[in-house]
Formats: C-alpha cells, structure tokens, sequence
C-alpha cells in the first residue's frame, strides 16, 4: 500500500468524526499487514490537515476535537501495541525520560515518539502530559536517563521546555542528559536559543536523533 493510499483511507475515516469508524479502519489496516509507523505518520498528516481546516474556520473546535480523540484512541489501541509487539526482546540501548510540559494536554505525537523509541530498543520512562516542572526534574534525579524529550504543542505551552533547561542547570542535572525538544510550533532555532540539545520534527527524526545521542547510528 503507497503511503498516499494510506493517507487517504485515513482521512476518509477521520472526517467521519465516527471514533469506531476510525478504529475499526485503523485495525483491518492493520490486518492487511500495512506498517504502524506508515500508519501513525498518516495520523500525523491528516491530523495537521485537520487543524489548518480549523484554524481557516472550515472546522469548529467541537470536531476539532473529535477528529483528534478518535486519532488518539486509534493510535493509543491500536497502533502502539502492534510497535510494541514489533519491539519485543530488544537489548535496551538507552534511556529515554518523555513527557508533555505543564499547561498542554496534547500527547498524541510524544506517545508515537514514546511507542517508536520503544520498539527500537529504548527504555521509555513516559510522564504522561500536563506534566509540571518539578516532576520533570525529580523524574530526572530518581531515574537518571540518557535523553530528556519534551513535547510543547502550543506557542503557550512551548516556553515551559525552556523553563525545564533552566531548572535542570539551576539543580545540576543537565550536564548529564541529552534534552530533545519537539512539537508543532518548536524547531532547530527553538532549540538552540533554549540551550537544548535537538530538535526532532516527528517521530522518525526523533529516532535517529536519539539513536545519535547515545551512539548507536
Ligand atoms: C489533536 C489536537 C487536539 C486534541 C489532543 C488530543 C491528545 N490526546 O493529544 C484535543 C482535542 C484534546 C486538543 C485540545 C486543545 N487544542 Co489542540 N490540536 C490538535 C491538533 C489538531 C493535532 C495535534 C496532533 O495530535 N497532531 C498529530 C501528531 C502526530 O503530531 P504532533 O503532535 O505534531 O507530533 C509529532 C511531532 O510534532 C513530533 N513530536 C511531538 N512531540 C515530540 C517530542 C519530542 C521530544 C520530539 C523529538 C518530537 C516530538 O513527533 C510527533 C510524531 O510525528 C492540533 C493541530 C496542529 N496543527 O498540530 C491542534 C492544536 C495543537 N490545538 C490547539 C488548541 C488551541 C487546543 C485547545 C486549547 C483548544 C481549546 N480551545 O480547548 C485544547 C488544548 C488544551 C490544553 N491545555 O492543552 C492549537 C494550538 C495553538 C497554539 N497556541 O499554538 C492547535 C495548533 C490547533 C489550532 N490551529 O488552533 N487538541
């Protein structure tokens, strides 16, 4: 299946608004042996096509928010299992602490990156969302990872990953992790002005960046 059918199986069924619908759909895809992470990118793709319709007032919020937690529960049931099935017996080649900042609920994209990372080997510890500072930085003393990767979804939320570099310095503890940034309205120059480490589009350039930063590409 080319990744434009994919796309179009998905969209279709997204714009249903129909939470089975799209689950149903995403499990025979499944089925019929195409790639969860060809999946999960298709997600991402109709679900940017999903807010820019919003944000040009073709959409209101309510389907909005439809569309998204039909997404969510798809992805979450569905798809990540199958990645982590695919990941099973890996030897663990890093330690990777996730979470989304404080003030933001969006956790579809960290839990792809989550469940990606999974499978290729990485020990995931997962805060969850609406995650505050100080949990970030007690998880990073009590659990000691490799990587720190911070999911802002929001130009209100993404100055919180800023805040979270500046309170592992203050404590000590960011000499000795690798910080990756990453969420829609973050990038490279992001990145580099908050003094993290990397900045990752999506969930395959999360990969390779993670895989890089603990010397393993
Ligand atoms: C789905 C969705 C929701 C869902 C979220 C469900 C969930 N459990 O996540 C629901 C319906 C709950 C929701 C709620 C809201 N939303 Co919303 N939402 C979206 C939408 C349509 C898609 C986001 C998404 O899931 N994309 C698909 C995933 C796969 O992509 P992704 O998140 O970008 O993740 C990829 C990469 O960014 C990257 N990545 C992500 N995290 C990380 C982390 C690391 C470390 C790395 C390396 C990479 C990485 O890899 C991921 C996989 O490829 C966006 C539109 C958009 N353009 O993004 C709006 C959007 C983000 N939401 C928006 C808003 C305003 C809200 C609400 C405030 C709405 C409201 N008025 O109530 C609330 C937020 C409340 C809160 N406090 O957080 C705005 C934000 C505007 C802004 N200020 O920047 C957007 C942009 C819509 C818009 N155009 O207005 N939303």
């Amino acid at each position: 299946m080319t990744s434009a059918e994919l796309e179009k199986r998905i969209s279709e069924v997204v714009n249903t608004l129909d939470s089975d619908k799209v689950s149903e759909e995403t499990a025979k895809l499944i089925n019929e042996g195409a790639n969860p992470i060809d999946i999960t990118n298709a997600f991402a793709i109709v679900l940017r096509e999903i807010g820019k319709r919003y944000e040009s007032g073709e959409l209101y919020l309510v389907e909005l928010l439809a569309a998204g937690e039909s997404a969510r529960k798809a992805i979450t049931e569905i798809v990540e299992p199958k990645l982590k099935q695919l990941g099973v017996k890996r030897e663990t080649i890093g330690k990777v602490l996730l979470g989304t900042v404080e003030g933001d609920i969006h956790d579809i994209g960290k839990n792809i990156v989550a469940a990606l990372l999974s499978s290729a080997g990485f020990e995931i510890i997962d805060l969850g969302k609406d995650v505050p500072l100080e949990k970030f930085v007690q998880a990073v003393r009590e659990n000691k990872p490799h990587i720190v990767g911070l999911s802002a979804l929001m130009t209100t939320s993404m100055i919180k990953q800023r805040d979270i570099v500046e309170a592992l310095k203050k404590e000590d503890l960011r000499r000795d992790i690798k910080i990756v940034v990453g969420g829609a309205p973050t990038s490279q120059e992001w990145a580099e002005e908050i003094g993290s480490d990397a900045y990752g589009a999506d969930a395959i350039e999360a990969l390779k960046i993670c895989k890089s930063l603990v010397g393993k590409n």
